[in-house]
């Protein structure tokens, strides 16, 4: 089989301990079979990863992979997977960043780029076209992501640019790649895998056309979908709020996390909603390239040790960083938002340190001499600030943070591992589940840890029937995760069109007949969507021989301790409930009751390598 289009057919390796690279070809078949992004990712670290591989090491990957529709002129084409194995979690990791690297790789006549070994010193990797060197950092090292975009973005005009902040230098377990002044990518550690490669940036320049079978179809078509875009009734609403509208929904809905998880409702919404911020704080708005409903709301900091600077918003950061803490100041949110992204570390996962901490050190559990003397406070700023610089430094009890929620309860003990916000060592993002089984359901059994981004099922879940425990609700979330998880993250496009705006599915079919050739159906794309879920699943096994459905968990704090504010006071979530979802789970997707893919199933998959890999480790199969 040939390739004519879509994929460019190569793939770039780079070793930084031999100051080598190569380009390869793509193998057409892992193309038809994987797409691209997640999919690819998968495979590579399935692949080339020995089991129990120091995600820290020189050994491990990091992968940056474009898929068969990234780049085009075509509605939101301007994502990025970013993926490794997991410092984190120690399972699969990724994440999905909108940049101008992510057109500029495929221009340079890659779909993706694996990177092996660790540089001798700190260093930038220059990819232009053909060319590929590495540069010294010199004294880009040690400096926020922020001014190393400026300084990179002058010296390579026009070029993508991925760089790390501090925290990824020192390894802060949930660092994260970020790019171009507020976007950011890699929640499970990417950023420090980067780190661990001495890596402070990749600068990206291509010069070439992406190939496509039916290029002039191709640019109608995406044309076509920009106006689509353009004229959907949401869209007017999402340029003013973007996600952040999210923040009155879930207040409304219950589902706001608020005081570590412990409430779905925060008395001081308002003053960190999207309306806030768009009538007292936004003063611009961005976005990622290719795309034309931009939801980089830009916003200006009125207050504090940081007043004056900008930082761009989302959803997940308010929340995280304000309700979960407590706070009702939208310029602490704002200020703690710019430090994560200057130290290049998550969002998510820092707010659930910070309200963990918070929630022990009211408990006893930590004292004040372990934090410096710093007396945290739900909804004070400043004493958030603080800690964050500890972590972002590993200054003192900073080491035990920058390990992340599930290692630091640990540490501490069985009682503070119950409101330990993760699963499988990745903090939960900004949905209180104590009253939706699904959407905790979608969080446990996501390829990453607790994310969102493979299944946002909390809109479905409550128009559904939040109270709901059914085989279909459960194929449901599996229909969405093929579409999100699978489909989007291999395509590699932004999934907000679909989402936000209604762009109807159809017409990445079209997309992806013009770009590639090839006719693939909706079934066919959620064959590859389950094909993928079912080798990342299988990477997690062959990490963890002996796995169990405890992975896919949510903490005890849901099941144990109810709400205690706002319509759902008194609820909570039911252990047999979840389980029953569970199982319901296993078996559509054909795993066994450990959580497991069954035999038959890899087979079905064409995943025949992947049950001698499993074996192999130790796991026994069932057939
Ligand atoms: C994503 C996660 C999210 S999801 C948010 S806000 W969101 C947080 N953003 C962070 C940030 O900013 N700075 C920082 N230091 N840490 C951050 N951590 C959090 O990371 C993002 C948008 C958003 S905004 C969402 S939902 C959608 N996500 C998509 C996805 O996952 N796949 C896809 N095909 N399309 C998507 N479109 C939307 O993209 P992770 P971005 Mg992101 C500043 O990276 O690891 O996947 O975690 O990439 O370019 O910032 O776009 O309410
Ligand atoms: Fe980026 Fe937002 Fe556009 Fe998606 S909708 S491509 S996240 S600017």
């Amino acid at each position: 089989m040939r390739i004519s289009g879509g994929w460019t057919g190569r793939v770039l390796r780079v070793d930084l301990e031999k100051e080598k690279h190569t380009a390869q070809n793509l193998d057409p078949k892992v193309a038809v079979e994987l797409l691209g992004g997640r999919g690819f990712a998968a495979k590579i670290l399935w692949d080339e990863l020995e089991p129990g591989t120091d995600p820290l090491s020189p050994e491990n990957r990091l992968i940056l992979a474009a898929g068969p529709l990234t780049g085009f002129a075509l509605p939101s084409s301007g994502k990025l997977v970013v993926a490794a194995k997991s410092p984190l979690t120690g399972g699969y990791g990724d994440g999905n960043i909108g940049t101008k690297a992510a057109v500029q790789l495929r221009k340079a006549g890659y779909d993706v780029a694996v990177v092996t070994g660790r540089a001798p010193n700190p260093s930038v990797l220059v990819i232009e076209d053909d060319e590929v060197k590495l540069e010294p950092a010199g004294d880009l090292w040690g400096k926020s992501a922020e001014e190393v975009q400026d300084e990179l973005a002058e010296r390579f005009e026009g070029a993508g640019i991925l760089t790390i902040g501090p925290g990824g230098e020192r390894l802060v377990k949930f660092a994260v790649i970020t790019s171009e002044h507020g976007r950011a990518g890699g929640r499970p550690g990417i950023g420090a895998v980067m780190g661990s490669k001495n890596l402070k940036a990749i600068v990206i320049k291509g010069t070439k056309d992406i190939p496509a079978a039916n290029p002039e179809e191709l640019a109608e078509l995406g044309k076509e979908g920009y106006k689509v875009v353009r004229e959907a009734d949401a869209y007017e609403f999402w340029m003013r709020q973007g996600t952040m509208m999210t923040v009155e929904w879930c207040q409304k809905q219950g589902t706001l996390p608020t005081y570590n998880f412990r409430e779905g409702v925060f008395d001081g919404w308002e003053g960190i909603s999207g309306a806030t911020m768009e009538r007292e704080f936004k003063v611009a708005q961005k976005g990622c390239p290719n795309c034309n409903m931009i939801c980089g709301m830009v916003n200006e900091i009125k207050t504090g040790p940081m007043a004056g600077k900008r930082t761009e918003l989302d959803y997940e950061n308010c929340a995280m960083l304000g309700s979960n803490l407590g706070i009702d100041d939208m310029n602490w949110v704002l200020t703690l938002n710019l430090y994560a992204d200057e130290q290049g570390i998550d969002t998510i996962s820092l707010g659930s340190v910070l309200a963990f901490v918070t929630e022990a050190y009211e408990l006893g559990m930590v004292s004040d001499a372990k934090l410096e003397g710093i007396r945290p406070k739900w909804g004070d700023g400043e004493s958030m600030l603080r800690l964050a610089e500890m972590i972002a430094e590993r200054r003192g009890f900073g080491e035990a943070m920058a390990e992340g929620v599930a290692k630091l309860a640990e540490g501490i003990g069985p009682e503070a591992q119950k409101f330990a916000m993760h699963v499988k060592g990745l903090e939960i993002s900004a949905y209180d589940c104590h009253t939706l089984p699904g959407m905790a359901l979608a969080y446990g059994t996501s390829p990453i840890g607790a994310h969102h981004k493979d299944a946002w099922f909390i809109a479905w879940e409550i128009k559904m029937g939040r109270e709901i425990v059914s085989r279909e609700k459960v194929g449901r979330l599996i229909e969405m995760q093929r579409i999100r998880g699978g489909f989007f993250e291999a395509a590699v496009t932004c999934r907000l069109p679909w989402i936000e705006l209604g762009f109807d599915l159809e017409w990445y079919a079209k997309y992806l007949k013009a770009a590639t050739g090839l006719d693939f159906d909706w079934r066919d794309l959620n064959r590859i969507a389950d094909r993928i879920y079912n080798l990342v699943r299988a990477f997690w096994v062959r990490e963890n021989p002996d796995w169990d459905r405890k992975m896919d968990y949510p903490p005890d704090r849901w099941f144990e301790h109810p709400l205690t504010k706002g319509p759902y006071a008194g609820q909570k979530l039911d252990r047999g409930i979840y389980d029953q979802l569970l199982s319901y789970y296993y078996d559509i997707r054909g795993w066994d009751e450990r959580g497991i893919p069954k035999k038959s199933t890899l087979k079905e998959f064409g995943l025949e390598y992947v049950i001698d890999g499993l074996e192999a480790a130790g796991v026994k199969l069932t057939e």
